[in-house]
């Protein structure tokens, strides 16, 4: 079994496509964990509405590409279609990490290649594992990698997943 993590994240009508994804996401997976839900900073084009965030826990003995697979169709029903890259979104749904295992394909990167650097990743992984925990890559406590990013604006809202 490997302990897998999920980020969510939207920013047209976020509440309801957050929802939406989650539960289609427990329908797979149904002892998924979430973390709260963070209203945050949109990242790399910030001309654009603030998103809402997530983190899940899954364990499985599923492969990544089946994983990434199931993610693509949900983002598909939700018709996740950004106009430009990093652009606003229905969905999106990234998968983060596969235990402590790194992986570069034509079509997957595990750890996820920006995970380290967004607070709107780090924030919610860090309810989920423990502070000690260590990016798989490059070796640094995720406690540490959010320490930096803590500049950019993130706030916990009421919405459970
Ligand atoms: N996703 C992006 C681009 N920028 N910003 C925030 N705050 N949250 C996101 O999920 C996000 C973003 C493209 O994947
Ligand atoms: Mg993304
Ligand atoms: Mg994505």
């Amino acid at each position: 079994m490997s302990s897998v993590f999920i980020a969510l994240g939207s920013n047209i009508h976020p509440e309801e496509n957050l929802a939406a994804a989650a539960a289609k996401i427990r329908a797979l997976w149904p002892t998924i964990q979430f973390s709260h839900v963070y209203r945050t900073a949109p990242a790399e084009v910030t001309d654009q509405p603030e998103f809402l965030n997530a983190v899940a826990i899954l364990e499985t003995e599923e492969s990544p590409q089946e994983i990434a697979e199931k993610l693509q169709a949900i983002e598909k029903e939700l018709k996740k279609d950004p106009p430009y890259r990093f652009g606003p979104r229905t969905i999106d749904l990234d998968l983060l990490l596969y235990g402590r295992q790194t992986m570069e394909t034509k079509n997957l990167i595990i750890p996820h290649p920006r995970m380290h650097e967004r607070r709107f990743v780090l924030e919610p992984l860090l309810e989920l594992i423990d502070g000690d925990e260590r990016h798989p890559l490059f070796g640094t406590p995720f406690s540490e990698l959010l320490d930096a990013v803590a500049s950019q604006k993130s706030k916990r809202i009421g919405l459970v997943l």
